[in-house]
């Protein structure tokens, strides 16, 4: 698709960075830090963070794996904040100090906090397109091939998936526009990125990671759900195995701007919700995508037995749209399947965090009012994809100790989720 920028592994970096000892800590120590503010007085920081603020903390079972039979890797989410954004909307950024909102700062200090969680897989949203080259092309330099995929209409930032070039080898990508001509819930510009990775001394178990960020609107959870749908179609196309019916592991991180109790959040974690106030029909016969988020003519595809690489998916600017004659379902056709006042999906996600600890309390990732959870890494329940391990989230009541973010310590107002995971081969590979 045109808009899909080329890997970016072949632009040299040329951005300069100030870096001194001080920018470079993000140690959990907070350290006094000058304010750029116009009296330029010394600011000591507000910022105490405990030493166990965000350890890594071991999820479930461990590895029963014997050594050298599974492969583990690190995927790690992170909204980064778009100094645009944070530039169009700086009435939400008063309580920080104006030092550490300056680009100049934060860069460096993003690049050492995500070197720091050493990810083998970077799942980034907010990735500000004209810092791609200047910023984002360190990540090149130290062995990442990333692909970016930037909102549509005038939108500066997008999501982008950088992945170490030693363990993986990409062998198909995807964007996803959620922009719908004509379509009022779908009328947004956010999108969505996917990739199909093989490890390399396992390439017979590839793994399809994505990375979304959904409309920010607090009132629009139509929106989201609408966007998510259409994700979760061009998920299930995408993630598809024509050779072994069946899903890929899949691992879907992302800003979904949505809290756990969320309709988005209940379809992703229960597999449905119930949908009718959300939902006009008709629009979603017109891009053939059904309740159960499934593009129809997969559905009909896999039914009848045809690879569903080829089905006619009718969704706008799909990077899969092909017209394929005498494969044209109409949905009026199959009406029920547009009419059940539920969502549901069949792609068997879990969530690697828990929201909420054994003691009841919440978890949070960012400030919208207070301090929630909007960012997730949902992962295939499925006998190939364990998770060992992440790194802990506060609850929304350590994160007073942040005072507003971004500090001195965390360069952007989202916290970064991390996570370490096991590949292991189906029973027929071993
Ligand atoms: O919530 V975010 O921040 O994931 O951290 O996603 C959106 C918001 C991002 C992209 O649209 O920009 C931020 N008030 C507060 N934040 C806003 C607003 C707003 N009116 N509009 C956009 N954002």
């Amino acid at each position: 698709m045109s808009e899909f920028k080329p890997s970016l592994n072949h632009v040299s970096y040329g951005g300069q960075f100030e870096v001194s000892a001080n920018e470079n800590n993000i140690n959990n120590e907070c350290q006094a830090c000058e304010s750029g503010s116009s009296n330029s007085s010394d600011v000591k920081s507000t910022c105490t963070v405990p030493p166990d603020f965000r350890i890594w903390e071991e999820v479930g079972c461990r590895s029963d794996s014997k050594p050298g039979s599974s492969f583990k890797f690190r995927v790690v989410s992170y909204n980064v904040l778009a100094q645009c954004l944070l530039e169009y909307h700086p009435y939400l950024y008063t309580g920080c100090s104006p030092h550490n909102l300056k680009w100049k700062v934060r860069a460096p200090r993003l690049f050492d906090e995500i070197v720091e969680l050493a990810p083998d897989i970077l799942c980034l949203q907010e990735v500000q397109a004209s810092h791609l080259e200047s910023f984002y092309s360190r990540f090149e330099q130290i062995g990442y091939i990333g692909i970016f995929k930037q909102k549509t209409g005038q939108r500066e930032d997008g999501c982008a998936i950088y992945y170490k070039q030693d363990l993986f080898e990409k062998s198909d990508q995807c964007s996803v526009e959620y922009y719908q001509p004509g379509l009022p819930i779908l009328n947004r510009d956010n999108i969505g990125v996917m990739v199909k990775l093989v490890p390399r001394g396992m390439p017979f178990l590839p793994i399809v990671v994505a990375t979304t960020h959904l409309l920010y609107n607090p009132k629009r959870t139509d929106v989201r759900l609408a966007q998510l749908q259409v994700l979760l179609a061009e998920l299930d196309r995408f993630a598809y195995n024509c050779r072994e019916p069946g899903h890929l592991p899949i691992i879907l991180t992302g800003d979904l701007n949505s809290t756990p109790e969320s309709a988005v959040i209940q379809l992703l974690d229960r597999g449905y919700v119930s949908a009718s106030t959300f939902r006009d029909s008709s629009d979603w016969k017109r891009i053939g995508v059904t309740d159960n988020c499934q593009h129809l003519s997969v559905v009909l595809d896999r039914l009848e037995g045809r690879p569903s690489c080829f089905s006619n998916v009718k969704i706008y600017n799909s990077e899969y749209s092909k017209d394929v004659p005498g494969h044209s379902p109409s949905p009026a056709e199959y009406s029920v399947m547009f009419n059940s006042g539920a969502i549901g999906h069949s792609l068997k996600l879990v969530s690697a965090y828990d929201r909420c600890k054994p003691d009841g309390h919440q978890e949070a990732s960012t400030f919208q009012d207070r301090w929630v959870t909007v960012d997730y890494v949902y992962y295939s329940y499925c006998s190939n994809l364990n998770l060992l391990e992440r790194l802990r989230l506060p609850t929304a009541q350590e994160c007073q100790a942040l005072g507003s973010l971004p500090n001195d310590v965390y360069a952007s107002d989202h916290l970064a989720l991390a996570t370490l995971f096991e590949l292991k081969p189906a029973l027929n590979h071993l």
